[in-house]
């Protein structure tokens, strides 16, 4: 028999109300051993709950559930109690006392998953959903929580099932005068359908930047100004500033929020060569971070003489040449020229200037909304689904270069199909399964 299981679901700590939850068949006994009978189904009765001993443990509110219409699909409860960490503690010890168990990260939602009460998409958007800090992480996680990739692996299914049945038609029936006339009327609904896969791996990208963060790179020369920047734009100093150059080493990660979109901006050891192995480490690591961002912003003392050293920069990236309150050096005239040749926008700033500093987070911003605002929310968000809308698409594309040989073709269509399936968890293997649910907090 499954086991009932019971945790808090209210972070720990002080509140006005926790809440503790129960799931499983023996969550109606252990209502009714607790606060006497089990309230009527979905309505809510205050109740004094007691210990096996008798003793009172508090005044609670008390839902029951009765399953399969219950977050789980099994019978559920809730016991809202007074939000004090003792209070808690001494509800969770009557539940053990009366053989409940703990339940382990994620498993009432895993509950709800194998009862199917939810795909597997949809218990991510409720992992997300938790996680989200901003806005846009909010939408989106409401969105798959309402099944929007689900929705979407169906219709992609389907066009797979008809190009299936076209294949299988023609390869069950030789003789007659089907098959190439049924593979070239099978091809539109695959082509159709790749470039759907095709517009999803776009969109997938800008759903991961929405969960994760878009991350944005300071590099540059050492002395540039970068750390200075890092320490205005996230407005505290979690940078060391020195007139020494080569004063950072470690990338540093500054979260921010910027247009409503969690963003990530790092500041990176000064590029040069170096004997010191130490910060040579730290100029590897500011190349590689800055190598994967979405975004460079190439720092530059306007003031030096020296020639600008130029970092590995992307078509679209930025430059931003610092310390214009000190006049221009010949560094500055360098980078314009680089700059141009690269075709990467300037802009001038003095990093001691808030209002400068308001500007350049302005151009941010404007760069932040270009690249994650779309006219739909993308439907699928973290790798897990980029790997497998990868190996559909690869497999649909195969099956479209194989129309002379039709079995094969339908071989790569049935793979197809299992990888869109494994989207929303359908023929999951346990070890994926648990890790997605291993990522949940306890009471979720
Ligand atoms: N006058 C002036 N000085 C600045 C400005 N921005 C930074 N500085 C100074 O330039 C020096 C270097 O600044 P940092 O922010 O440490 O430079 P960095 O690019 O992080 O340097 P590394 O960590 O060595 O790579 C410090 O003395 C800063 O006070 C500016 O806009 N104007
Ligand atoms: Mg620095």
């Amino acid at each position: 028999m499954t086991d009932t299981i019971f945790a808090p679901a209210t972070a720990a700590g002080r509140a006005a109300v926790a809440v503790v939850r129960l799931s499983g068949p023996m969550s109606g006994a252990a209502v009714r051993a607790l606060a006497g009978a089990t309230p009527k189904p979905r309505q809510a009765a205050v109740r004094t709950l007691r210990d096996a001993g008798g003793q009172g443990i508090d005044q609670a509110l008390v839902l029951w559930f009765e399953g399969p219409a219950s977050y789980t699909g099994e019978d559920c409860a809730e016991f809202h109690v007074h939000g004090g960490p003792a209070v808690v503690a001494s509800l969770l010890e009557a539940l053990a006392a009366l053989g409940l168990r703990l339940a382990e990260p994620g498993e009432f939602t895993r509950r709800a998953f194998e009862n199917g009460k939810l795909d597997l998409a949809q218990a991510e958007g409720v992992a997300d959903l938790i996680e989200a800090e901003t806005d846009a992480q909010r939408r989106q996680a409401l969105d798959q929580l309402g099944g929007a990739l689900g929705h979407a692996q169906a219709r992609w299914r389907d066009r797979l099932i008809e190009a299936l049945a076209m294949f299988e038609a023609a390869v069950d029936f030789p003789d007659e005068e089907v098959p190439a006339d049924v593979a070239a009327r099978a091809r539109p609904a695959l082509a159709e359908l790749a470039g759907d896969l095709e517009q999803a791996l776009v969109d997938v990208k800008r759903g991961e930047r929405v969960r994760e963060g878009f991350r944005i790179a300071l590099v540059g020369a050492p002395n540039a100004g970068k750390s200075t920047i890092l320490n205005a734009l996230a407005r505290r100093e979690a940078a060391i500033v020195t007139a020494t150059p080569g004063t950072t080493r470690d990338v540093i990660e500054a979260p921010m929020r910027l247009a409503g979109y969690k963003v990530l901006v790092a500041d990176t050891a000064g590029l040069r060569d170096t004997h010191d192995e130490i910060e040579a480490e730290g100029v590897r690591r500011a190349r590689r971070w800055a190598e994967e961002a979405d975004l460079r912003v190439w720092i530059v003392d306007g003031a030096g003489e020296a020639p600008a050293t130029v970092p590995a920069l992307h078509p679209h990236d930025l430059c931003v040449i610092n310390k214009a309150d000190l006049g221009q050096g010949a560094e500055t005239g360098h980078a314009l020229v680089e700059a141009r040749a690269l075709n990467v926008e300037v802009h001038r700033v003095s990093a001691w200037k808030p209002a400068d500093i308001a500007a350049l987070e302005q151009v941010l911003e404007a760069r932040v909304v270009e690249a994650l605002a779309g006219a739909e929310l993308p439907t699928a968000t973290r790798l897990r689904h980029r790997e497998l809308l990868g190996e559909a698409l690869e497999r649909v594309r195969r099956a479209l270069d194989l129309d002379d040989d039709l079995e094969l073709a339908a071989e790569d269509v049935r793979l197809a199909s299992r990888a869109l399936d494994r989207i929303t968890g359908r023929i999951d293997p346990e070890e994926v399964l648990g890790r997605v649910f291993s990522s949940f907090c306890i009471g979720k």
